[in-house]
């Protein structure tokens, strides 16, 4: 591994390791997995390998009607859910897919790992060029597709809308009902509680401990990863390429920013304090906002009322996400985790209680939620075990220096 792996020390409970040192006794000599079974488009660049993944375009259409099921509409080519098990949008996304079962006879789910940058692929990037899980790829003429061109959805949103409207064509309200709307935009503003910035918001020195490493230990697989892209790009004269050759160097130059911030060893450096007053906010401030506010406008017991419709995915979604960075455990202590971390005497309303109870025991919530990381190739046992050995190295070095 390249990177700033030279210079990196990080502190944590009362130890330092010099990094790259760990990295090289612990033997890790990591590999990017190349990233498999994309099947882009020919219209965007005939030069990428194509990949038997999607069969062609032969399948017709069964002929829509109120009454079909997702099993009457069988078709001879499969979507494909590109997304990250461990991501919440890519779990909304997932949630809708297990839910109305789509999975597994009408999409596949192929997993993106965001932990080692997978989405910064080049042949994923030319599928989504914003580098983000989930996207859904649908080929011509198969079931969830009727058009003659590849489909092609690179929003979560956009994909669970989708699937709701082709699952229930009829009797389900519009997901883009004004109600509908006013709860999506809450739980999707980036400046309010973005459940994609819970789970990286340490209040404290002892909460950073829990994640920082492990997060610093994924930018850097991330820059890797990045820097492979780039190098992959210079070689392609093509229009496309220099417009992504900008966006991948603007990458590189946040993404190190990251990983200043979460292998920071100074525990009283600006960033970290910057970062504990924000997270103070989104804690303190802009969840328990949220959720009030959501509890305001839903219905009961759902979202928009007696349906279950598009946007209780979403929820769902973002109140495990909620749950989980409360506890660190998905579901495990459920909303009091929240309550608990909000703290103030913070309650969670009973709608929003109910539509959370409802939810977690569908059987589609456990084959969502209930996942653990898929390990990474070339690195045994994954990131935590990353963690646990780097921990019993710095113990080892502890006590060799005790
Ligand atoms: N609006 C997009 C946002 C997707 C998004 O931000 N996904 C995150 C994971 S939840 C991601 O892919 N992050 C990877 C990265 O930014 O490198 C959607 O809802 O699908």
């Amino acid at each position: 591994m390249r990177c700033s792996l030279a210079a990196l020390r990080v502190t944590a409970n009362n130890w330092e390791v010099r990094y790259s040192e760990s990295i090289r006794r612990l033997g890790l000599s990591f590999k990017f997995p190349a990233f498999r079974s994309l099947t882009p488009a020919s219209h965007r660049n005939a030069s990428l390998p194509r990949t038997s993944f999607h069969t062609s375009a032969s399948a017709s259409l069964p002929s829509p009607g109120p009454q079909r099921t997702m099993s009457s509409l069988a078709s001879s080519s499969k979507a494909v859910l590109y997304s990250f098990p461990l991501s919440v949008w890519s779990r909304a996304a997932r949630f809708a897919a297990y839910d109305l079962e789509y999975i597994p006879d009408l999409i596949e789910v192929q997993d993106v790992n965001l932990d080692i940058g997978e989405q910064y692929a080049l042949s994923y990037l030319r599928l989504n060029p914003n580098g983000t899980v989930p996207t859904l790829v649908a080929p011509p003429g198969s079931a969830l597709n009727p058009s003659s061109r590849e489909l092609v959805l690179t929003d979560s949103e956009t994909i669970i809308d989708l699937l709701s409207l082709h699952a229930h064509p009829l009797g389900r309200t519009a997901p883009d009902a004004p109600l509908a709307a006013q709860i999506l935009a809450l739980l999707r503003d980036p400046n309010g509680a973005d459940p994609r910035a819970i789970a990286r918001a340490p209040r404290s020195e002892d909460e950073f401990r829990h994640i920082g490493l492990k997060l610093g230990v994924v930018h850097i697989y991330r820059q890797d990863a990045l820097e492979s892209t780039l190098r992959e790009l210079a070689g392609v004269q093509a229009p496309w390429a220099e417009e992504m050759r900008r966006w991948v160097q603007k990458k590189i130059v946040q993404n190190q920013s990251l990983i200043q911030l979460w292998t920071e060893p100074n525990a009283d450096a600006t960033s970290r304090v910057e970062l504990f007053k924000r997270s103070r906010i989104l804690w303190g401030v802009r969840l328990p906002d949220t959720l009030r506010r959501v509890e305001e406008l839903m219905v009961g017991p759902f979202c928009l009322g007696e349906e279950l419709c598009a946007v209780d995915y979403t929820l769902g979604a973002w109140l495990e996400r909620m749950v989980y960075a409360a506890g660190y455990r998905v579901a495990a202590h459920g909303l009091e985790a929240v309550e608990q971390k909000v703290g103030g005497g913070f309650k969670v309303g009973p709608k929003v209680r109910t539509l959370w109870e409802t939810m977690r025991v569908r059987p589609s919530f456990e084959l969502t939620f209930g996942v653990t990381t898929r390990l990474p190739e070339g690195v045994e046992g994954g990131l935590d075990a990353v963690e646990r050995q780097l921990q019993q190295l710095s113990d080892g070095m502890i006590s060799s220096n005790m």
